[in-house]
């Protein structure tokens, strides 16, 4: 009697959905323009931030969580910024607003799908904004922790064309790009490619490494590809209910994003590559590397975003 009233609790306890609580996330970010490599030789170039880093940081909230973003234009910069979260439903025209260099501002969103999104400055023009590097991911965690099957490894990656003069908006809009990047600089991560690379991502065989994936353009579609392996699971802006399985590549438009999982059965190599050639020839190309002996920090905590 005692063990089978024990049984149904317990089988009542597995039933029920444990909800994370919903929080109040406040996240602060400062614009700020800076000068920043674009390759491995250490070419530099004016570039228009958050926090001083491209992509900018990684936000990292819950599904169900209210996120209050506070914006600040740093008083040294010249321009106005704003910001402009995919992962947001609110007013496009007080929310999303372009500050002044000195101001702050302040707004505030309930996250309600789950997914990897993409955020960026939307002040005029913004496609220059963008390709000057003014933008990041934003990451809204299931609220059911298991929605998705638990990664070994996280990678956070963000395509974007970088253009010699972004001050000659034309070339921007012609989409007369220089390189096709990852993370801010061209083969930043393929030392197959560019001797000059010191970075690689890492993993361990059998692990599963999860690529959160933002095509921030301005103006280019890229087709995400591994080369020697297949990515086990897509899920199209990153929402668990959107899987597919077992594709070779996938398109990300500029504006879009999605996470890729995969698992390497052997030690190696995959080539992340934006499979258009002109693209991934242009620095579009990222080495995961996989050995027994992966550095165990690598695709964890803060360096999901490999700087
Ligand atoms: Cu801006």
């Amino acid at each position: 009697m005692r063990k089978s009233i024990l049984l149904a609790a317990s089988v009542l306890a597995g039933l029920m959905v444990q909800p994370v609580a919903a929080k109040d996330i406040n996240l602060r970010l400062t614009a700020k323009e800076v000068s920043l490599p674009i390759d491995n030789k250490g070419t530099m170039q004016m570039s228009w931030t958050y926090e001083g880093q491209v992509p900018g940081p990684v936000l990292r909230v819950t599904e169900g969580d209210k996120v209050t973003i506070t914006l600040t234009n740093d008083a040294a910069n010249k321009n106005s910024h704003s910001i402009d979260l995919h992962a947001a439903r609110v007013d496009v025209v007080k929310d999303f607003e372009s500050i002044k260099p000195g101001e702050t501002k302040t707004f505030s969103f309930t996250v309600n799908y789950p997914g990897a999104f993409y955020y960026h400055c939307g002040s005029d023009p913004m496609y220059q904004h963008i390709a000057r590097g003014m933008f990041g991911v934003i990451l809204v965690e299931p609220k059911d922790a298991k929605a998705l099957p638990k990664a070994d490894r996280e990678y956070v990656l963000v395509q974007s064309e970088i253009y010699a003069n972004p001050d000659d908006q034309h070339s921007i809009m012609r989409g007369d790009w220089k390189h096709v990047a990852f993370n801010g600089m061209a083969f930043k991560y393929d030392p197959v490619h560019d001797p000059a690379a010191t970075r690689m991502l890492v993993a361990k065989p059998g692990e599963r490494v999860r690529v959160y994936f933002i095509n921030a353009g301005p103006n280019e579609y890229s087709t995400l590809h591994p080369i020697a392996g297949i990515w086990d699971a897509v899920y199209p802006s990153g929402n668990p209910a959107n899987k597919e399985t077992g594709l070779q590549s996938f398109v990300v438009g500029p504006g879009d994003g999605a996470t890729f999982d995969i698992i390497s059965p052997v030690a190696g190599a995959n080539v992340i590559v934006d499979h258009r050639m002109s693209h991934a020839h242009s620095g579009a190309m990222a080495v995961l590397m996989y050995s027994d002996d992966a550095d165990p920090k690598m695709g964890r905590g803060d360096l999901i975003l490999v700087p």
